[in-house]
């Protein structure tokens, strides 16, 4: 047979390797960023649920688009970026390690985001971009918003650098060893997301900051936000695609399990890859001056990116199934049953994957051209995302951040910890149910996406919607306690709990697995099969943008 003749990697075992504390550092800093990060971004959460219920007016004058981008940008931006590259840094470590050169860089990346990400934020915070974290023109902010923002892009292409010459090293000295799981999926994601941040760096050094500087009088906006889709799709694979590594290789230890097909969870990432970014104009499917052809494509491109999570799903019930039948748990849900559902470094993920059920079903309808008229704009969207990433994939980075932080700070995860991480879980399910369960109804009503409380003039639409934004803001309450419940918890793991060890914990594959065959690591065919895909699904239609643009618009100060 034509696969058995191909060819597989030579199968050494690599030792484990020690983080140092001058590591931990580096990649403890990433996730202080994120920690401030989820408190700012939360608390600006519950004064805009507060806002939408009509009861409650922001003090000071501030404007409930300032909060409303600061919010967007902290969270979906600044927490989520920081947190990914700092836990990736620490896979990179464990797995083919870090030189002191590295390091270097490493911190530069640090810097350069964290520079970066303050003069965002107080442009934010002053006023002067209350433009949304999709800063969609004609809206502008002030020129250092964006130069801002390009700088944390900046950042994470350095972080990019560094974490493939990380793996490269590796790879010289052992070159018959394929890499380990993670430090493949940390390069997949990190090409992935170079590749898609070009179109938003694009946009904002050719279109935006041009233009907010006065230096050219009209921008063509539709090319803008095209250039932003082609990023902004690939940016919400890049924050699953750590959860995914979390559930694919880590998740099966913890559980006292194997991971259950590394070719499999090689494929999917590669899948990710081909698909995830070919696929922008599903944010754009009502926007004219796009040919419907071109958005028919890019719909089945869509579709395609389904079956990577499809696999991820089957991968963790086997994963859970297999893992129950070996400690041997009879019946047909005894494996289910007794999953370690004390441990927090399980639970609070576990309900970040059962919320990926209603998140992904979700998605599948906003990519359903015909349904996406019906809830495109709508609080639906709102509802959607803060299942997935606000849900699945947050809930995943507080399952890693409760063992992560105590083995870079040398502390113990107290079984209290554990106690009230359950709590904190649950808190956030109920809330989150109640929140983002009230948005999808509304949304389904027709009521709007990015809008301040307004009675539309009394309309009798409107009035329908009340009774969910009430709803929105008792979840959104429940939800801040939540965050407090978290930030607690992060700081007595930074400094309060025990010393101690608690493990990083990476599963091994099954004894009886099949070798990982070597054409899974052909970097060049994978990114050329990307390119391929993006130059099909795009090279027409922005042609199109370009050739047959209206006259460009005038700034609006937002
Ligand atoms: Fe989305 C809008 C389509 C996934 C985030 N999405 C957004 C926006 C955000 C976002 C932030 O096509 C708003 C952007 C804005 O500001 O305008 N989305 C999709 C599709 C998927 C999808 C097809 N989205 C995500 C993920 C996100 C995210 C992931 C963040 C992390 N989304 C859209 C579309 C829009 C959109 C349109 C535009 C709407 C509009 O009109 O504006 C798919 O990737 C989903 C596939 C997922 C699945 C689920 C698999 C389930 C798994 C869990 C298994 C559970 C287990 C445990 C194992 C098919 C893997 C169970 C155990 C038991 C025992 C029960
Ligand atoms: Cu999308």
């Amino acid at each position: 047979m034509a696969l058995a003749n191909l060819q597989t990697f030579e199968d050494i075992s690599t030792e484990s390797i020690v983080i140092t504390k001058t590591d931990s550092k580096l990649y403890l800093s990433f996730i202080y960023v994120a920690i401030i990060s989820l408190f700012l971004g939360g608390l600006m959460g519950l004064l805009q649920v507060l806002v939408r219920t009509g009861e409650f007016t922001l003090p000071f004058g501030i404007g409930y688009y300032q909060i409303l981008t600061f919010h967007g940008v902290v969270l979906a931006l600044v927490l989520t970026t920081f947190f990914i590259i700092g836990f990736q840094f620490a896979l990179m470590g464990k797995t083919v390690g870090i030189s002191e050169k590295q390091r270097k860089f490493a911190w530069l990346a640090f810097w350069v985001m964290t520079i970066g990400t303050s003069m965002t934020a107080v442009t934010i915070l002053i006023g002067k971009a209350n433009v949304l974290y999709t800063f969609y023109a004609p809206l502008k902010a002030h020129p250092l918003f964006y130069i801002g923002l390009a700088l944390v892009v900046v950042g994470t292409w350095i972080a990019a650098i560094v974490n493939w010459r990380q793996l490269f090293v590796w790879k010289k000295q052992i070159p018959n060893q394929k890499s380990p799981l993670l430090a493949f999926m940390v390069t997949i994601n990190m090409i992935m997301w170079v590749i898609a941040s070009l179109g938003v760096a694009v946009a904002v050094l050719v279109q935006f900051i041009p233009w907010s500087l006065g230096f050219a009088e009209t921008i063509n906006v539709l090319l803008s936000r095209t250039l932003f889709w082609y990023f902004g799709h690939p940016l919400v694979y890049f924050w699953l695609l750590p959860a995914y590594m979390a559930w694919y290789a880590i998740i099966p230890k913890i559980i006292g399990g194997k991971l259950f097909s590394d070719s499999l969870a090689r494929l999917s990432f590669i899948l990710f890859l081909f698909f995830s970014i070919p696929v922008g104009f599903h944010h754009q499917l009502t926007e004219p001056g796009i040919d419907p052809t071109w958005k028919f494509i890019q719909v089945v491109l869509t579709f395609m990116v389904i079956i990577p999570s499809l696999m991820t799903a089957f991968s963790m019930f086997a994963t859970f199934e297999i893992t129950g039948r070996k400690k041997g748990h009879k019946g047909l849900f005894g494996w289910f049953k007794n999953l370690p559902w004390q441990d927090v470094r399980f639970f609070a993920p576990f309900v970040g994957m059962l919320a990926f059920i209603p998140g992904g079903i979700g998605g599948i309808i906003n990519a359903s051209h015909q349904m996406n008229t019906v809830v495109h704009n709508t609080i639906w969207v709102t509802g959607h995302f803060h299942l997935t990433v606000a849900t699945t994939v947050l809930l995943t980075f507080f399952g890693i951040a409760y063992w992560l932080i105590p083995h870079l700070t040398g502390r113990k995860l107290t079984r209290k910890i554990h106690r009230l991480g359950i709590y904190q879980t649950v808190v956030w399910a109920i809330g989150m149910t109640i929140m983002s369960g009230a948005m999808h109804i509304q949304g389904l009503l027709g009521g709007p996406r990015r809008s301040s409380y307004s009675e539309y003039g009394g309309s009798e639409q409107a009035v329908d919607w009340g009774a969910y934004q009430m709803a929105q803001a008792v979840g959104g309450t429940i939800l801040f306690i939540g965050i407090i419940l978290m930030v607690y918890i992060f700081i007595y793991l930074v400094f309060f709990a025990p010393e101690g060890n608690e493990e990083f914990p990476i599963a091994e594959e099954e004894n009886h697995a099949p070798a990982t065959p070597k054409w899974m690591e052909n970097w060049k065919l994978w990114i050329g099969i990307t390119i391929a895909l993006i130059l099909f699904a795009y090279t027409i239609p922005v042609v199109d943008i370009i050739q047959n643009a209206p006259p460009g618009s005038p700034p609006f100060d937002a």
